[in-house]
């Protein structure tokens, strides 16, 4: 393959914003997928993906695009692949010219932002989608913050502009202010009509920069940005190779991961995995490994020939995790089944990390760190289905460092490893920094969210005509105290947010943990703001009581923080005349009778089994 005729792209934007649906146009265009077996954003193969509408998971696809260099709108003299061109007249000559064009498809959530950077590393430009009705969103500003980062080409493309409601003008302008581009560079599309979508191919041929292949080519080496895993073919790595040429049957290994194997099959996506001959320098594609064990692969490892070894890429940062759940079946007999679920879904997703743990009543179960809330919630939804597992999930919580009075610090990630108040000299937690965008109407009804959730505002700037992008501190606990949420309904559904993680702080915040029938219920405790703790323990205790079946005898559900009962409500027992069956007769045996219930509900009260059902949790901690 020749290097020059490859580009290779991503498409990024905020959630929504049509990149999936522009991507289904293009592999028409290309005719990479044939028009009967063309469905709505294909490349979201997932069930998930498909059930709701969005991306999860990065998707890299090859196209073959067949360019007649007409460019009606753009600029050429800022090419950056003339000079190219201009040294190979071969390729300058033909009328038309078969470019290779991999397209990576990205996801546009914030919690999915780790997927978008690994795609990012693999290409040398990105399509930066804008929806003409909803104008630069937050998502658009961090996702184009990455690529810039990594000196990607951008083409901004305004979309949808098959809408009536389409504000191209204003949306224009808008890009022009983030960008600082020309009114030229701005493309017009719509990945529902396909209007302007071979527009976007062209510039993508000309303005994207075939891959850079800086060595002498002695080694040969490739960059892992993804993989899966299959029951037979075992582990299948996702690369951009970066150095030579690797073959089906080449020996190589993992620099990081330290395996090796031999290359069993080797191939590009189309989207479905088709086997090639080959991989040079420059092209996307898959390597089947054969390596069955699971924790050999991890992302931005480098994979290189045993025989022409090259030094390692520089790969990438870890993952963060954001917020931490327990995660326990309802049935212990699944844990082992739990676990081997968790290690299945960790090899398709690097973000997820698990860890076990046993809580009392619940008995024993995972600790599990996730990047975010839709990623909890997509990662159970999959466990439950994908597996048939019933689940109880305690409810979200983020890490805390905690120093004790004997001054060891202390990382911690649950509440029911949070210490007594008594031993805490002092709390740190994680604080973000976000940005907001929105439409100015709504700034009062924000103001008092803001209150209500601890933020700061560090800046305020006027962003196109219409609206204002706010930068804001808020501590990451507050932020997942349904932030998101309430800022979409206070803006009715106009403000959009992203965020990233930035210093420890010190935290004023308290365990609750909540008692039944005086014994404590570990799944139940949560970690709170101070100032909340008095408001939390009474809607926890009522939500308990709510839905806590009655036992035979009386019991208190009580919340518990720093050592003092905050709130309690009382539970009385049921009474059952135990001696109905009696007809008429003695009372002295009634009597007896009652007096024996009584010793029996004393002892039961007295050994605290008080009868948990599991929906009582499910419910609680929903
Ligand atoms: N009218 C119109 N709707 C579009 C266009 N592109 C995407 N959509 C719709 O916008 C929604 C989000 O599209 P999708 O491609 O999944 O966005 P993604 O999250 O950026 O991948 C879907 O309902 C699409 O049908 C377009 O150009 N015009
Ligand atoms: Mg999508």
């Amino acid at each position: 393959m020749d290097t020059r005729l490859i580009r290779n792209f991503s498409i990024i934007a905020h959630i929504d914003h049509g990149k999936s649906t522009l991507a289904d146009r293009m592999l028409e265009l290309t005719s990479t997928v044939e028009r009967r077996k063309m469905k709505a954003q294909l490349l979201d193969s997932m069930e998930l993906e498909r059930e709701r509408g969005i991306t999860i998971k990065m998707q890299p696809v090859r196209m073959v695009y067949r360019n007649n260099f007409q460019f009606p709108i753009y600029n050429l003299q800022s090419s950056p692949n003339d000079s190219m061109f201009n040294e190979n007249s071969n390729i300058e000559n033909s009328d038309s010219v078969r470019y290779v064009l991999n397209l990576i498809d990205t996801p546009g959530h914030i919690d999915f932002s780790y997927e978008v950077s690994r795609a990012l590393t693999a290409v040398e430009g990105a399509i930066l989608l804008v929806d003409a009705t909803q104008g630069v969103q937050a998502q658009t500003l961090t996702t184009l913050h990455s690529a810039q980062a990594l000196g990607l080409v951008i083409i901004p493309v305004i979309n949808k502009i098959d809408l009536p409601v389409a504000r191209v003008d204003d949306v224009r302008k808008e890009v022009i202010e983030l960008l600082g581009c020309d009114e030229d560079a701005i493309l017009t599309a719509s990945g529902k009509t396909g209007e302007g979508v071979g527009q976007i191919l062209n510039t993508v041929v000309q303005m994207v920069p075939a891959p850079q292949v800086t060595s002498d080519g002695s080694g040969t080496g490739a960059l892992v940005f993804d993989f899966e895993y299959e029951v037979h073919r075992g582990l299948i790595v996702y690369v951009r190779v970066i150095e030579g040429t690797i073959y089906k049957r080449d020996k190589l290994r993992f620099i990081v991961g330290k395996d090796q194997f031999e290359v069993l099959d080797i191939g590009t996506f189309s989207p479905v995995k088709t086997s090639c001959l080959s991989l040079t320098a420059g092209e996307i594609g898959y390597i089947v490994t054969g390596i069955k064990k699971t924790g050999a692969a991890r992302v931005g490892d480098t994979i290189t020939s045993l025989a022409r070894p090259i030094k390692p890429l520089p790969g990438y940062a870890e993952p963060k995790p954001v917020v931490w759940a327990s995660i326990y079946p309802e049935n212990q007999d699944d844990f082992t089944t739990l676990r081997q679920a968790l290690e299945r879904l960790r090899l398709e997703d690097s973000a997820l990390s698990f860890e076990e743990e046993a809580a009392g009543a619940v008995g024993r179960g995972f600790r599990c760190g996730f990047l975010g809330m839709l990623h909890l919630e997509i990662i159970s939804e999959r466990l439950r289905r994908e597996f048939t597992l019933e689940l109880i999930i305690t409810s979200p919580t983020i890490s805390y460092e905690v120093v004790d009075i004997k001054g060891t610090r202390e990382k911690v990630y649950s509440a029911i490893a949070f210490p007594e108040e008594s031993q805490i000299d002092e709390v740190y937690e994680r604080w973000v920094t976000a940005r907001l965008i929105t439409p100015p109407d709504y700034m009062g009804a924000l103001i008092q969210l803001f209150h209500e959730h601890e933020v700061t505002v560090i800046d305020t700037e006027v962003f196109g005509d219409k609206r204002t992008a706010l930068t804001i501190e808020i501590p990451l606990r507050e932020l997942m105290r349904n932030f998101f949420d309430e800022v979409k309904s206070a803006t009715s559904g106009y403000a959009s947010i992203s965020y990233e993680l930035t210093d420890m702080r010190k935290a004023d915040v308290v365990r609750i943990e909540v008692l039944i029938a005086d014994e404590p219920i570990p799944a139940f405790s949560r970690i709170v703001a101070r100032s909340r703790v008095q408001k939390e323990a009474d809607e926890m205790v009522e939500k308990i009581k709510n839905v806590m079946p009655r036992q035979m005898f009386d019991f208190k559900i009580q919340a518990k923080a720093g050592g003092r009962i905050l709130a309690s409500r009382h539970l009385s027992g049921m009474k059952k005349d135990v001696t109905d069956y009696l007809y008429g007769g003695d009372i002295t045996r009634k009597m007896k009778l009652r007096e024996k219930q009584k010793k029996g509900k004393k002892k039961m009260k007295a050994m605290g089994v008080v009868n948990i059902p599991h929906d009582v949790f499910l419910k609680v901690m929903k």
